[in-house]
């Protein structure tokens, strides 16, 4: 694939085409994915999660300008599911990070939700690979919100960076959405601003009561991204994270994990597309359909009477394929 190669020579412009073509799930993203395979895993991948408003965009405008000195090459993906149509979150991103926006070692790019619910998670995992294949040293990838869609990308990267504010409210419930689970890093953002430390101190009580087995017990940094405070030290934190993954071969692992989800998964989506295709045609899917609905039959019954009805399954497959 001409468009590949290109891209893989360098070229900013094949990278954006590619981008666009993952998100909207092209047929041809499968064989993107196969070619580029050899050149991935050499990006470090950073997410930065936590509520809106947290200064999230600002802390990864300042954390890549520490990287770019250091002589590295970022890709910043903004994935903000909160903003379909209206793009404000990505104009408000862009004056945010606009001094990046003029340097070829930055590459950034936002992604909003097309509705499809399951559709954010992968398309930004497919573009955390382009960028990674692309080259970049970094890729940090920026997610809203701290529900399952925001878990599901953070899956995907090697350091989840947690940001919290102190007018966060409720930490503790912040915390029960997944937030203390998925952190390797946590961000006490806008500590120019009363309660900074008491968030802090509450937060480090808390992880004292759930102490990690892992060798990596998370850190608590005070950041004033907009003073351009706190940031080397969450840089080099995120290094600290980096090595101790690597001496303990928790990375390879982590990465093993990653990629097994990802394989499980794509063949989920293909069956569960396979499954809603049937179940728009064939005359005995549409009749267990029926009855499960209207409440006639149970649904576990349902589906393992089809489960276990090899007959029936063949011959569904075998219709799908003359359908091609
Ligand atoms: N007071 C204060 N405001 C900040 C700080 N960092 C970011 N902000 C402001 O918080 C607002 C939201 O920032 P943004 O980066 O867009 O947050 P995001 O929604 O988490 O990406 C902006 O007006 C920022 O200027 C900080 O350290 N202190
Ligand atoms: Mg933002």
């Amino acid at each position: 694939m001409e468009l590949v190669e290109k891209m893989l020579s360098g070229s900013d412009l094949s990278l954006a085409r590619l981008i666009t073509l993952v998100e909207r799930e092209a047929a041809e993203v499968p064989r993107i994915m196969s070619l580029i395979y050899p050149h991935l895993g050499n990006a470090y991948l950073v997410g930065v999660t936590g509520p809106p408003g947290g200064g999230k965009s600002t802390l990864v405008d300042r954390l890549t300008a520490v990287m770019r000195a250091k002589g590295f090459s970022v890709g910043i993906i903004a994935a903000d599911p909160t903003s379909p149509f209206s793009g404000g979150a990505v104009l408000g991103d862009r004056i945010r990070m606009q001094q990046h926006y003029l340097d070829k070692g930055v590459f950034i790019r936002s992604m909003a939700t097309r509705g499809s619910a399951g559709g954010l998670p992968r398309a930004a995992r497919g573009v955390i690979k382009l960028l990674d294949a692309y080259g970049k040293d970094f890729v940090v990838v920026e997610t809203v919100g701290v529900g399952q869609t925001e878990l599901d990308i953070m899956e995907a990267t090697d350091t989840t960076v947690v940001v919290l504010v102190p007018e966060a409210g409720d930490t503790i419930q912040t915390m029960k959405a997944g937030l203390l689970e998925i952190a390797d890093i946590f961000v006490v953002n806008k500590a120019d601003r009363e309660g900074a430390d008491y968030l802090a101190v509450e937060l480090e009580q808390m992880l004292r009561m759930s102490p990690k087995d892992s060798g990596w017990q998370p850190p608590i940094l005070t950041t004033q991204a907009i003073h351009d405070i706190g940031i080397q030290e969450l840089y080099q934190e995120i290094e600290r994270h980096r090595d101790v993954l690597q001496e303990t071969g928790q990375l390879s692992l982590k990465r093993q994990e990653q990629r097994k989800r990802e394989f499980i998964q794509n063949i989920e989506q293909g069956i569960r597309a396979t499954i809603l295709k049937l179940a728009e045609k064939d005359g005995q899917l549409v009749s267990f359909l029926e009855r499960v609905e209207k409440g006639e039959l149970d649904p576990y019954s349902a589906s393992m009477e089809i489960l276990s009805n090899r007959t029936l399954l063949q011959t569904w497959l075998s219709e799908l394929e003359k359908e091609g």
